[in-house]
């Protein structure tokens, strides 16, 4: 459903969130745009189930309905909370099927429409990074676009060319760089070191992401206590793989997850993370073009998957740990995530780094993330750039969900992906210590 929606020109005017009301804007200063999805009267519901069977119930939901739910968080476990987003007609179908079969969902965000405007109005409140800026005057406490992204990791390469370089693994599909660095000191003997490497944004709503990325990127060019540990490896950086999805969720729809081909079927996109050639459509995979989890029609039709495997198959001998960021939840998982109960030969060391990563974070602000097997701590979800990595020989391999999680937001808001700015902080400044962890482990081993 797309609204005739608000968007901001000249002055800002006050943001209005008050119980109740849709008015986000004042008048005078606001114009309307065609393409925005306001998410105006959309629920977001969580179930926490108690039985195997009630996992199950919602885990048949869509299929029971015949409707494509946006699962925030998809059915999982006993225990584990399952989020789903209801458009406001999904409502009394979803809410019927579930009390009818004894489960009470709690409406967790009452109107996403004010998270959405509340986003629109901050985008459109800041000061974007550009060419010729100080890369010292990027501003982590906001979510970027992707030209302001690329413009200060470009900044960042110029500013320290003794030991930053930037490249780009390909385009997408609509032609925008999927660009990285490569931060770490040549070697004497001029001979690939051995690397870690991280990517973000895979997942185009799950901004969080590459503002953890882009933090890293910064404490490792301006702090001097990880020079000895960039003489030794390389870590190489790509905080926004895939840019097309990223700007239509900052442009046209906030909860957009996939890339941005198609249409089939009338629907747009794949989920990259189902769409890697490893165990392709074996499980948490839909062949529904309409699905937030649609795997695409072949393994690697999408381009952004295309250019990530070309960059990660030639360096797998080098490239001994591949992590990459999404949210949320609050976990840190190690392959196999194609199904339950399988796991890679040295599955001691990943669970040996995974709790390095999880007090490392604990350490800064209290945060307790899950360290589990993708397939038995989530659910399991083949296709993705985790499982892949390790099948190609990558030894750590993680995808690690950022905040939120069940516990921590605050005054009993809740938010999934819809993090506010000043959460963006504490989740950086947690999430830096795991990645050096894992940076550390790639320099001392074993490996
Ligand atoms: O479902 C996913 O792709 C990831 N979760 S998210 O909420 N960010 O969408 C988890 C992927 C875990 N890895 C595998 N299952 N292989
Ligand atoms: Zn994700």
């Amino acid at each position: 459903m797309q609204f005739r929606t608000v968007a901001l020109i000249g002055l800002l005017v006050a943001f209005s969130a008050s119980a109740g009301a849709t008015r986000y804007f004042g008048r005078e200063a606001v114009v309307e745009t065609e393409g925005y999805k306001s998410y105006v009267g959309y629920t977001v519901w969580q179930i926490v189930p108690t039985t195997d069977e009630q996992v199950h119930i919602v885990a048949r939901m869509s299929e029971a309905l015949g409707i494509e739910f946006d699962f925030w968080k998809a059915p999982s476990r006993v225990g584990k909370a399952i989020d789903v987003m209801l458009a406001p007609e999904q409502v009394r179908p979803a809410l019927q099927y579930l009390q009818g079969k004894g489960l009470k969902p709690v409406n967790k965000i009452k109107d996403l429409g004010k998270h959405v405007a509340r986003d629109l109005f901050a985008m459109q409140s800041y000061t974007p990074f550009k060419a010729g800026m100080a890369a010292s005057d990027f501003d982590f406490d906001k979510y970027h676009s992707y030209d302001s992204i690329i413009a200060w990791i470009e900044s960042v390469a110029t500013a320290n060319p003794t030991f930053v370089s930037i490249d780009t693994i390909g385009q997408s599909l609509q032609n925008r760089e999927i660009k990285y660095l490569k931060i770490g000191y040549p070697s004497a003997t001029k001979a690939e070191k051995n690397a870690l490497f991280i990517d973000a944004g895979i997942h185009a709503r799950e901004w969080i992401a590459p503002a953890a990325a882009l933090y890293l990127i910064n404490q490792l060019v301006t702090n001097s206590t990880y020079t000895s540990l960039l003489q030794a490896i390389d870590i190489i950086v790509v905080p926004e793989l895939n840019p097309d999805g990223y700007e239509y969720s900052r442009n046209s729809d906030r909860m957009w997850r996939k890339s941005r081909s198609g249409p089939r079927r009338g629907c747009y996109g794949a989920d990259i993370n189902r769409n890697f050639p490893f165990k392709w459509m074996v499980a948490g995979s839909s062949n529904n073009p309409c699905s937030e989890t649609y795997a695409g029609p072949s393994a690697l039709s999408e381009i952004e998957g295309q250019r990530l495997k070309a960059f990660l198959d030639p360096r797998n001998n080098t490239i001994k740990a591949y992590l990459t960021l999404h949210s949320y939840g609050e976990d840190i998982l190690y392959p196999w995530g194609y199904t339950t109960g399988h796991y890679p030969p040295d599955v001691n060391d990943l669970k040996a780094l995974g709790q390095e990563m999880f007090k490392a974070i604990k350490a800064v602000h209290g945060t307790e993330f899950e360290v589990g097997n993708s397939g038995d701590a989530l659910y399991p979800a083949s296709g993705a750039s985790d499982d892949y990595s390790k099948s190609i020989g990558i030894k750590y391999v993680y995808t690690v969900e950022l905040r939120p999680g069940e516990g921590d937001n605050d005054n009993d808001q809740w938010y999934g992906f819809e993090l506010p700015e000043k959460f963006i902080k504490p989740t950086v400044e947690e999430t830096l210590p795991a990645l050096i962890a894992a940076a550390n482990r790639v320099q001392n081993g074993p490996l």
